[in-house]
């Protein structure tokens, strides 16, 4: 009978049909089927050299992932063990000396040494050990074994936080999994679990930092009440290497000092800001710094006193200077008075500003000049100022490629922007090399990445989404990364390694952000969503408070064509890139179709590369998004058997509602743009069923995230 009982268990868990909510990300440490005999040592047979709190957690998570050699027991041999210490606590010959003296303090390597026929993962700080087993881990997991060359692995970007757009009040600006996961209201007496299993998440994908509060800031953070709580969130996640940010609200001196300015060169108000950073760090002497948006959408800034960005930034960076600290001031600038196109606002403002900011400012600019689009070139500014380090700005969060519901794997979208070349010193100089500061010799680098995470139980909404966070993480470490080689990664860690399922399924990932702008936003379109709340279809969106907030505005679509001409015969925001990508852009023969009506307005007739009509182009490509949303629901049905029913069902009805909704914006934007072009839709199309009208009543009601 019991022998009976544990078959059926064996057969349960390798079936993975026990439930599975996700909460446990790609720290899963689901059992391997037929481990082989170094998963089986390394993970039994282990010696932890060292002694510290992040050493405590090392030899927790060793603990944990004892769960992968459940049906392997019995077949435990001695063979290479597992030795994880400090280069100083090793007392062996012949390791790889002078790569170990290469790798920086986060940096970790993973060898086998065959005198003692020991795996290896040694670093030169305890943090690093910490990462190097969290990679010693997913190899187990994933069954890669390392090479006979080893693993030396350095982090390329030095601050890699997360941005949580998280207000006080547990709203999430842009969240759409829930309320956000910090209880500020029980903090500092109740510490929740749910912080520790996020700082862990986060060390095993290597970030590094973590901004608490939105960019659209509430000066209350930076109050005693409040820094209390915020040192309780920084006590837990220490250990993990996880520094805090808050977000510096540019008015605070007005607010919460009662200062009657907070003009940057006031020395009242230098002064302030210097007793605040003094008493921020008292609570938390490794306190990371401060991020700013400032002068933007409604947000206060050095503007109001006639100051410039750099002014406001070098104050703040010589409060946190003599404590170590960092400013990451947002280029995320622009006017709904300044007459000029929004797309060239940020460059107008910061290039000039080259060489002005302290040392200890970096300048965040997000991936395009717009706003997150489900597709933008990358923004000017990446090359443009060879003087200042500038970090790159991503939104992890699906603010304008369907919130929590549409399956969208962010990596070819980051990978894109990286991998980008900006000329600005000839060919080969990608946004990656601007990004790591190999391109003008920084030192000072960093990647934000705007949180998706929310108290819902599988933390990011959608299942897939978890994928988003993983892929920022390692593209944070190293922005070189392939998005096919994280998304295989990820599916290993998270699901099986089953190349039945990892096969189609990566696939599917790969190939859904295209998917996503094909439905949405194709050939160039952009800004064309509901209005406030972003979600479902909105090309008629119009007035209102700020032309730069409206839809008309970006896609300009009239009888006699559409897209937002922005060559020389436009607001020529080409001009502010390197001189081959202004040449190419600027033809129509040349330009890559994908940004054909960012930057040009096209008649609806003119034929693009395949001859056909921009009309029937635009059309096709709706109705290709429409079809390969509903492929994925028939490949995601073949693969009900192969992982647990719980995380099965939730991603399929997701799925179902992303094909709903493609459908919904295939519709709306061939109604609407339809009545401009007077052409029919083409055969291969499916009809629209109901009138624009229909789609414009169209009103849902309490989107989360506003
Ligand atoms: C836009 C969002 C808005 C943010 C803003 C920003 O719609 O909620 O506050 O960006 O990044 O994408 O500051």
């Amino acid at each position: 009978m019991k022998f009976i009982y544990s078959l059926f268990l064996v057969i349960l868990v390798n079936l993975q049909v026990v439930a599975n909510d996700g909460y446990k990300l790609w720290l899963q440490y689901y059992p391997i089927e037929q481990a082989a005999s170094w998963q089986v040592s390394a993970l039994t047979d282990q010696k932890i050299l060292g002694n510290s709190p992040t050493i405590d957690l090392i030899k927790k998570e060793l603990e944990n992932a004892k769960a992968m050699l459940e049906p392997n027991k019995k077949k435990h041999q001695k063979g290479n063990n597992l030795l994880i210490g400090k280069v100083g606590d090793l007392n062996l010959n012949h390791i790889p000396t002078s790569q170990i003296e290469q790798l920086t303090d986060e940096g970790y390597a993973i060898f086998n040494h065959i005198g003692s026929r020991q795996l290896i993962v040694t670093s030169k700080t305890d943090l690093g050990l910490l990462y190097g087993t969290f990679k010693v881990l997913q190899l187990i997991q994933t069954g890669n074994s390392v090479s006979n060359e080893g693993l030396f692995e350095s982090p390329k970007v030095k601050h890699r936080v997360l941005n949580h757009w998280d207000n006080l009040d547990r709203t999430v600006e842009r969240g759409y999994s829930g309320f956000s996961i910090w209880n500020w209201h029980r903090l500092p007496r109740h510490i929740d679990q749910q912080y520790h299993d996020y700082a862990r998440a986060n060390a095993s994908i290597g970030i590094n930092g973590t901004v608490l509060t939105n960019v659209n800031a509430n000066a209350l953070v930076l109050t005693p009440e409040y820094l209390e709580k915020v040192k309780a969130l920084a006590d837990v996640f220490r250990p993990y290497g996880i520094k805090v940010y808050l977000t510096a609200r540019f008015s605070s001196p007005i607010e919460i000092g009662k200062l009657p300015t907070a003009d940057p060169l006031d020395s009242e108000v230098q002064s302030w800001w210097n007793e605040k950073a003094n008493e921020i760090y008292q609570y938390i002497p490794d306190f990371g710094g401060f991020v700013v948006k400032a002068d933007s959408e409604g947000q206060p800034g050095p503007h109001n006193y006639k100051r410039t960005q750099a002014d406001g930034a070098n104050m703040l960076a010589d409060a946190v200077k003599p404590h170590g600290g960092i400013v990451m001031w947002r280029a995320f600038v622009y006017n709904e008075h300044t007459p000029d196109d929004r797309h060239k606002q940020a460059y107008n403002e910061f290039k000039p500003l080259d060489g002005k900011f302290k040392e200890n400012v970096i300048v965040q600019v997000k991936n395009g000049a717009i706003d997150f689009q489900p597709r933008e070139p990358f923004h000017p500014l990446f090359g443009a100022m060879p003087q200042t380090p500038l970090m790159m700005e991503f939104q992890i969060t699906q603010e304008y490629l369907g919130h929590d519901t549409h399956l969208a794997f962010l990596a070819p979208l980051f990978e894109e922007v990286l991998k980008a070349d900006t000329y600005t010193q000839g060919n080969g100089s990608e946004v990656a090399k601007v990004i790591d500061g190999s391109l003008h010799g920084h030192d000072f680098t960093a990647m934000a990445g705007v949180a998706n995470i929310g108290t819902d139980r599988n933390w990011t909404g959608h299942h897939f989404h978890q994928a988003n966070w993983f892929a920022y993480g390692r593209l944070a470490w190293n922005p070189y990364s392939s998005s096919e080689e994280i998304a295989e990664e990820w599916l290993k860690l998270t699901f099986t390694s089953n190349s039945d399922f990892v096969n189609p399924i990566k696939k599917m990932m790969l190939n859904s952000r295209e998917m996503v702008v094909n439905y949405m936003t194709p050939l160039g379109l952009h800004h064309i969503m509901a209005e406030s709340h972003h979600y479902g279809p909105g090309p008629w969106v119009t007035g209102g408070r700020r032309a730069d907030w409206t839809a008309t505005y970006y896609h300009q679509a009239s009888e006699d064509g559409v897209g937002f001409d922005r060559t020389k015969t436009g607001s020529n925001a080409l001009e502010q890139y390197a001189t081959p990508l202004q040449e190419a852009w600027e033809s129509l023969e040349t330009v890559p179709e994908e940004y054909l009506l960012w930057f040009h307005h096209v008649s609806w007739s003119a034929p693009l590369k395949n001859g056909k009509s921009l009309w029937d182009n635009l059309a096709l490509h709706y109705q290709k998004g429409v079809d390969e949303s509903r492929e994925n629901i028939a490949i995601w049905k073949s693969m009900e058997r192969k992982i647990d029913h719980e995380r099965y069902t939730h991603v399929l009805s997701f799925l179902q509602i992303q094909n709903q909704e493609a459908i919904w914006w295939k519709d709306a934007c061939l109604t609407y743009f339809g009545q401009f072009s007077q052409m029919p839709i083409p055969e291969e199309v499916e009809k629209p069923l109901h009138d624009l009208e229909y789609y414009q009543r169209i009103k849902p009601k309490n989107v989360p995230g506003i």
